[in-house]
């Protein structure tokens, strides 16, 4: 840190202190206050992987300064599995490599929309063809084992095909990327659809998931809304909690009650005789790890931190033959974004043929508006 010699009005600013700040992907917490000296180091707490910045505010003795910050580092563990991620934090997002390979200027980026709440879109090039990477952070995998990836994607509108595909390496890099997991694939749905695909590392260690955008140019957006993986379920593992559902809270407030059954049976449909533990997520986070529920034993919780927007919960049950198969729900928590109003063409020509306009100039009428759509498109 460079220390101030001058105030902001280059007046003499007497004896300085500091106060730190770190930003973390969810709270602000001050770590040091009233400190002189212009250096300042921490042991950042275990976590996995998520971003940090800092911020310094100069202080003497009547005036605070405006505040200085840092760009935000990516640090803390390779993930674990099951990895499951909505972007639903955009300093979570920095944990993701995104390589414009054919360096147009138009790739992926995280954004926060009223169509499609947080996600990972990749933006079209009128001249060029996506070549695009979108890369995951490190996941622990084990080699031998065969895990599902699951994803949800979708195109921003019917008639603008997009393509993806999706590989996977040992470094956030094009070049690493030499395993599929997807062949090219259209997107054709402006509504998300899952994918799922299943691999196979050979061997222990720390492995990228790569979304490479290779649609033609001209076309429009690549939403990408979720990613998970995880180890595929033995047969013996539990089966599916039963009645997921979650609810938003009916007065905007940022609450969700979450409810559910334990499985009663495993994969293969047998009885299932312990449950080791069930857990229940928002996204990435643990909202609740039951230990040994009975099989078939209603749960109810309060998620008191839920996100405003989009919500995806998961539930997963354990027994003795590790991890089943996952139950999902998202919901919309808060006050939601009043819906655009309907523009009814329709009516705007049937009111212009009862004042006697005539069917031409109600075409004309419609093709301007088709014209002046096109242009906010472009
Ligand atoms: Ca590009």
């Amino acid at each position: 840190m460079e220390e101030p010699k001058l105030g902001l009005h280059q007046a003499y600013i007497g004896q300085l202190t500091y106060d730190i700040y770190r930003f973390g992907s969810t709270d602000t917490i001050r770590v040091a206050s009233g400190i002189t000296s212009s250096t300042f180091s921490e042991t950042l707490p275990k976590t996995t992987r998520t971003s940090y910045a800092y911020g310094v505010r100069a202080i003497n003795t009547t005036q605070r300064g405006p505040m200085a910050r840092s760009e935000y580092e990516v640090t803390g563990d390779v993930f674990g599995v099951p990895f499951f991620d909505d972007f639903g934090n955009k300093n979570d997002a920095l944990t993701y490599t995104i390589i414009d390979a054919n360096n147009d200027g138009f790739t992926w980026k995280w954004t926060d929309t009223q169509e499609k709440g947080k996600a990972f879109r990749y933006s079209y090039s009128r001249r060029n063809n996506g070549d695009d990477w979108l890369i995951s952070p490190p996941i622990k995998l084990e080699g031998g084992k065969t895990y599902n990836v699951g994803f949800v994607a979708s195109n921003a509108e019917a008639q603008y095909k997009e393509k993806l595909e999706v590989k996977m390496g040992n470094a956030p890099t094009v070049e690493a990327m030499t395993t599929d997991v997807m062949s090219v694939t259209e997107i054709t749905t402006p509504e998300y659809k899952e994918f799922e695909k299943q691999i196979t590392p050979t061997a222990d260690g720390d492995y990228y998931i790569g979304f490479h955008a290779v649609s033609e140019a001209k076309k429009y957006f690549i939403y990408l809304g979720s990613i998970s993986i995880e180890p595929v379920s033995s047969n013996e593992a539990p089966a599916t909690v039963a009645n997921l559902k979650a609810t938003a809270n009916p007065t905007g407030a940022l609450k969700a009650a979450v409810s559910f059954k334990a499985p009663e049976k495993t994969i293969s449909g047998k009885p299932i005789n312990r449950i080791e533990k069930i857990e229940l997520r928002n996204g990435a986070r643990i909202i609740k790890t039951i230990a040994s529920p009975a099989p078939g034993a209603e749960f109810s919780f309060i998620d008191d931190k839920p996100t405003h927007g989009m919500n995806t919960y998961t539930a997963i049950a354990y027994n003795e033959h590790g991890n089943g198969a996952k139950a999902m729900t998202r919901i919309y928590v808060g006050e939601d974004i009043p819906a655009e109003p309907v523009v009814r063409v329709i009516d705007q020509y049937i009111r212009q043929a009862d004042l006697g306009a005539g069917k031409r100039s109600s075409w004309r009428c419609c093709r301007r508006l088709e014209s002046e759509l096109r242009n906010i498109r472009c």
